[in-house]
């Protein structure tokens, strides 16, 4: 068994990868790792800690607030309030920016926009969930974060990563100079690196989407799904159909097998379900860091230019073949815009 390098020593270790840096960008990654921990605990036995189901609150987009959700909002609030190297955050659980004053005092340069909790809908049935954040450094020039702080296209992105709480609990980021992955080994209570510079098989054989909402899809995702159906030995066709329900885990396993991930947008979420800022933006600067792709089904997501903390978007996420093979049957099957109207 080959010496174990913790989370905290490989961030350490590539901080030389960040000319001028001062450390600030370290203390930020293990601030959050240490939440993450946090968080892992409670998730592993929510069943037993009476958080488990609704707090019976619903948070500015109408969903139901489960426990766990605010927990882990808190943990990662306190985290990276206590540890002063994030200015302001944005959270999907808060309408409005987290201002983390004493940061501000000191002229922190970064700011976390963060999914806390995703997936919840799954918490109650002990299905994978994941949180989500994204890294960015702050544009305006001094005092409390501002909201043009977090409407920064996705290449603006310093850092991005997710938390998977499932069958393990790994901690999967990039800093812009690939991805590597961590596994908890709860007997050390350490994120240990498992997963070095992970790449996304070019073409997969796997694709998630949500059937449920098929009669709404736009005309090129169904032919997209009729294709991965389809019968061709030498395209290993018919692919296989996963879908978890948690963005974290269906985005994880396809960067590990390969596969596309589809949230197109449907009648119930006409701008498409998945969140640019905290969702959409972060997976996809860890999914083209892998060699991967993300588009809106005719953009690259990072290019997107956010005009709203919580806007949402359409996310094709996943093996590069896929992600080009259903643009290019989006861009076949469209209407005109004209047509539209
Ligand atoms: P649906 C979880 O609630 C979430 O935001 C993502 O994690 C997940 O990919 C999506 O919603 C699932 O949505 O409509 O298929 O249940």
């Amino acid at each position: 068994m080959g010496s174990v390098k913790t989370l905290g020593e490989f961030i350490v270790e590539k901080q030389a990868d960040f000319q001028f840096s001062k450390g600030e960008l370290t203390r930020l990654l293990n601030d959050i790792g240490i939440a993450a921990k946090i968080v892992n605990r409670e998730v592993n036995k929510a069943g037993l800690a009476g958080i488990l189901g609704e707090t019976g609150s619903i948070n500015v987009h109408g969903d139901h607030v489960k426990k766990l959700d605010l927990f882990a909002n808190e943990q990662f609030i306190a985290a990276l309030s206590v540890g002063g190297e994030c200015c302001a955050m944005v959270s999907e659980e808060n309408e409005e920016i987290i201002t983390i004053d004493n940061a501000v005092s000191k002229g922190a340069k970064y700011v976390v926009a963060l999914d806390p909790l995703d997936g919840s809908s799954n918490i109650d049935v002990n299905v994978s969930i994941g949180t989500i954040f994204s890294i960015y450094r702050r544009t305006s020039l001094s005092g409390p974060g501002t909201l043009e702080d977090f409407l920064q296209p996705g290449t603006e992105q310093v850092a991005a990563g997710y938390v998977i709480y499932g069958s393990s609990t790994m901690l999967v980021y990039t800093t812009g100079k690939g991805v590597n992955g961590f596994t908890l080994d709860p007997s050390i209570g350490e994120f240990c690196l498992s997963h070095p510079n992970m790449k996304i098989p070019k073409q997969g054989k796997i694709y998630s989407i949500n059937e449920g909402n098929y009669v709404h899809f736009p005309e090129g995702v169904k032919k997209f799904i009729k294709y991965c159906q389809e019968e061709d030995t030498a395209t290993s066709r018919p692919f296989s159909s996963r879908y978890i329900g948690s963005a974290v885990a269906d985005f994880h396993r396809n960067l590990i097998l390969g596969g596309v991930f589809l949230y197109p947008t449907t009648s119930a979420s006409p701008k498409g379900k998945l969140r640019l800022i905290y969702e959409c933006n972060p997976l996809a600067f860890i999914c083209e860091q892998a060699g991967g792709k993300a588009s809106n089904g005719s953009k690259r997501i990072l290019e997107l230019a956010p005009s709203a903390l919580h806007q949402r978007s359409p996310l094709f996420i996943g093996s590069k073949d896929m992600v080009e093979k259903i643009e290019e049957l989006i861009a076949k099957y469209s209407l005109p815009s004209k047509a539209k109207a």
